[in-house]
């Protein structure tokens, strides 16, 4: 039985840890299953077969090594339509978690595999919610499976417990050259609190999206593969990306689907 009480004040309360680590939840099958689907995805593009709506976003660092067309994969976008991604959400547990972390009608409005192969650099210090321009910018919940183990070595989440209580703080960009697109870091704030998660394949961490995380540089000669899932209300206003010129786009990238209504899960199509 899986303990949920209170999960929403653990996400967002003051004096809480902003997240939420439940050990052993999914069974190693069901990560594999995730990683071939994802696995075929990379080779089907890299064939030039069409994947849509799947998005395949590659390392971008000069000279990074591989062999097989996943080997130079940092991340597959828009997963939570098809095959065990959509699954996964069925589960009655994953249920349980977002009821109780969100409410009772949830849609999932991003996904993401993160390959983080050998060599791979990490993520730096950021807030989901920098990226997320909602009203209301919360309850927004992200849900991190380890598909492989994740260690110090090989570029484990590392969190800052209690920053789900902080504003958005602003956001420079990442300055390596050929760092993925995107990359922004929270740069000054005392991270000293900060803590790794050493993760094992199954475990799912939930986290709130002011919570500041980091991923470092997988130093390793595997790969660290998780499953990022992003959760809100179904009423969220998404008023996409911010064009610069006085405009706002829709978020190519963000797609909402509904997964819960009144407590119960909407089904598989
Ligand atoms: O898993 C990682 O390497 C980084 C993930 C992350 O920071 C995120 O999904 O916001």
């Amino acid at each position: 039985m899986l303990d949920t009480t209170h999960l929403a004040e653990t996400l967002r309360g003051d004096d809480q840890p902003g997240f939420a680590l439940y050990e052993r939840f999914a069974d190693r099958a069901v990560g594999q299953a995730m990683l071939d689907e994802v696995v075929a995805i990379a080779r089907d593009a890299a064939a030039g077969r069409d994947v849509l709506p799947a998005f395949v976003m590659k390392e971008s660092q000069a000279g990074f090594q591989g062999r097989l067309p996943e080997d130079f994969v940092s991340k597959i976008f828009k997963l939570h339509r098809r095959g065990p991604f959509r699954s996964f959400l069925a589960d009655p547990r994953i249920v349980q978690i977002l009821v109780d972390a969100i409410g009772p009608d949830v849609d999932c409005f991003l996904s993401q595999f993160i390959f983080k192969n050998a060599g791979a650099w990490g993520q730096p210090w950021h807030q989901d919610s920098y990226y997320f321009h909602f009203e209301p910018a919360r309850p927004i919940a992200g849900l991190w499976l380890a598909i492989t183990e994740a260690t110090l070595e090989n570029g484990c989440l590392h969190i800052l417990p209690g920053s789900q209580t902080e504003p958005v703080r602003n956001h420079v960009p990442d300055s390596r050259p050929g760092s993925l697109y995107g990359y922004v870091e929270i740069v000054g704030h005392d991270m000293s609190g900060s803590q790794p998660c050493l993760l094992s394949p199954g475990d799912l961490l939930v986290f709130d999206s002011h919570l500041m995380h980091r991923s470092t540089d997988n130093a390793s000669d595997g790969h660290r593969a998780a499953m990022v899932w992003h959760f809100g209300r179904p009423d969220t206003i998404d008023r996409g990306i911010d064009a610069g010129d006085g405009r706002w786009v829709k978020n190519p990238i963000n797609d909402w689907m509904p997964v819960v209504r009144d407590s119960q899960p909407v089904s598989e199509r």
